[in-house]
């Protein structure tokens, strides 16, 4: 099966379901294939798995609730997901250059953040939840209160393509913290890395039944029965704010409970007062690591007028030094596309954005000399503002909009003007104004100064279209426990 052009060659792997501790075909015996969008060759196939699939692993996760799983000790289950964390370093090699060769991200990028992020997943729930405790009152001479933490059951997770292996883990690791069992379903685009991780599980002591990875699409299919299932008790959910809406419907019948984290049209803003050579250096990265497809990216790029014209003539300069091209090549800055249909998505934005009158600075255009996947160089435009569907839409893609202000107040008015509130950036060295933006900006996650600066302990999330609930350190048990209270008279 399929390579890359460079000197790294890499094989794509088939990949089947994992049911009760076993890789198995689907029940239809169908399969799709999976394409790297770097090159278009097909690089392996893929169980699809259906309403059929979907049942046989919620009967597994079920009866795993039961079994060995529920008798461990906090200890016994904290080691296995030390152990997990290990084991993906041990194969990160693999593990990176298949979500590589499966996004089109760099190599060096799928090196650097996404596999070490995911082993760091376990190996921090694996600490936290042996830390934790519960509430308890004594009601004078009455009463005792206390509460039990227990496991909400099955889980059902539904994964995104940006970041797949991240993103997965991060839910993975506290739900089997909190004891639960589990059906997941990657992005159909990338399936790879879950395919490896559901071994890796296995081989770290997850007892048979406890994690199962059911592939297919969304809609009418896989990621509908995991939201309708009856027997699910939880959907974890990160993605598309409409397929949120599509997922709360499916769920709605059966009251499961929810936590989504969404889309975003974040912010980004810059005052005079800051180190702009700092914000320029930060400001590429927030822009267009990952071909700008990282949920928490800064699409909307506000400047106060006193820095805008040097601000811009810096970020376009460092902007047109970035180079795209063949992931598996060690100085490409940008790879590509998550496929097809994304790039000609994003490649419309491109075009409504010349129709909308704004300039382009650098990019809006696809990448010269490859001619084989999905390429679009980083892109910067002036000349748009709130009212354009560019300034509004989330596009989840190498493109950002700038746009000049004067007044703290007036930014303010235009950051919060949408339907979005994952995240922004904040950049000043006036701390007064720093903690004043900070609290006005409606959005779950404020960084000043930097930007995807993670502690797993801060709570995780978006406000309004962008998230429901927030995930990280306890707000993740939270959702992945039922707190159980227990009253006893005294
Ligand atoms: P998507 O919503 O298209 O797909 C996500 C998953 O949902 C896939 O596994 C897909 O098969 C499944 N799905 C699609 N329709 C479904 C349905 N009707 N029922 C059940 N499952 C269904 O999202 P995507 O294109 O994979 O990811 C990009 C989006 O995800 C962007 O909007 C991005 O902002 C968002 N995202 C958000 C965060 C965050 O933390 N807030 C993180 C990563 C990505
Ligand atoms: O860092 C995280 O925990 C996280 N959930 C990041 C999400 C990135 C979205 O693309």
């Amino acid at each position: 099966m399929s390579t890359t052009s460079t000197d790294v060659k890499v094989q794509g792997i088939d990949c089947q379901l994992f049911i009760n501790g076993k890789y198995q075909p689907s029940v239809s015996n169908k399969t799709f294939n999976n394409i790297n969008s770097a090159t278009e060759e097909v690089i392996g196939t893929v169980a699809e798995g259906t309403k059929e699939d979907v049942d046989l692993a919620v009967q597994s996760a079920r009866r795993a609730l039961n079994g060995r799983w529920k008798e461990m000790t906090t200890n016994e289950r904290s080691a296995i997901l030390r152990r997990i964390g290990d084991l993906i370093l041990e194969r990160q090699d693999e593990l990176a250059k298949l979500e590589a060769l499966d996004t089109g991200k760099p190599l060096w990028l799928a090196n650097k953040i996404d596999i070490p992020r995911a082993a760091y997943n376990f190996h921090f729930f694996a600490d936290y939840m042996t830390t934790l405790g519960t509430e308890a009152y004594q009601q004078d001479q009455e009463a005792l209160h206390y509460a039990l933490r227990k496991p909400v059951g099955v889980i059902g997770m539904i994964n995104p393509w940006n970041l797949p292996l991240l993103l997965l883990t991060w839910k993975l690791a506290p739900c089997l913290a909190a004891g639960n069992t589990t059906v997941m379903k990657p992005a159909e685009w990338t399936p790879m890395t879950a395919t490896v991780l559901a071994e890796i599980c296995k081989e770290a002591g997850v007892p048979d039944g406890v994690v199962n990875v059911v592939h297919g699409f969304g809609p009418g299919s896989a990621g509908e029965a995991i939201s309708a299932h009856d027997d699910v008790d939880a959907i974890t959910f990160t993605g598309e704010t409409s397929t949120g809406t599509a997922i709360m419907k499916a769920a709605a019948p059966t009251l499961k409970k929810l936590s989504y984290e969404l889309g975003g049209k974040n912010p980004n803003i810059i005052f005079a007062d800051s180190d702009l050579d700092e914000v320029v250096e930060t400001t590429i990265k927030s822009s267009f690591i990952n071909q700008g497809q990282v949920c928490l990216c800064g699409s909307r790029i506000y400047v106060e007028r006193g820095a805008y014209d040097e601000f811009l003539e810096k970020f376009a300069a460092k902007t047109k030094e970035l180079k795209v091209g063949n992931p598996f090549d060690a100085d490409v800055n940008l790879g590509a596309m998550i496929s097809k249909e994304h790039y000609e998505r994003v490649l419309s934005y491109i075009e409504l954005a010349k129709e909308e009158g704004g300039e382009f600075l650098t990019g809006g255009q696809v990448t010269e000399g490859m001619d084989k996947g999905y390429y679009i160089n980083p892109t910067i435009i002036t000349g748009l503002d709130r009212s354009s569907r560019c300034v509004r839409e989330e596009i989840f893609g190498p493109v950002v909009t700038v746009i000049p202000f004067d007044l703290e107040d007036e930014v303010i008015g235009q950051v919060n003007d949408t339907h979005y509130g994952l995240a922004a950036s904040i950049w000043t060295n006036d701390l007064r104004r720093a903690h004043r933006v900070a609290d006005a900006v409606e959005a779950g996650i404020i960084w000043v100064n930097t930007w995807f600066l993670r502690d797993l302990r801060t709570p995780f999330g978006g406000m309004k279209q962008s998230g429901v609930g927030r995930e990280g350190g306890i707000h993740s048990f939270e959702f992945y426990s039922e707190l159980k209270n227990v009253t006893i008279k005294l």
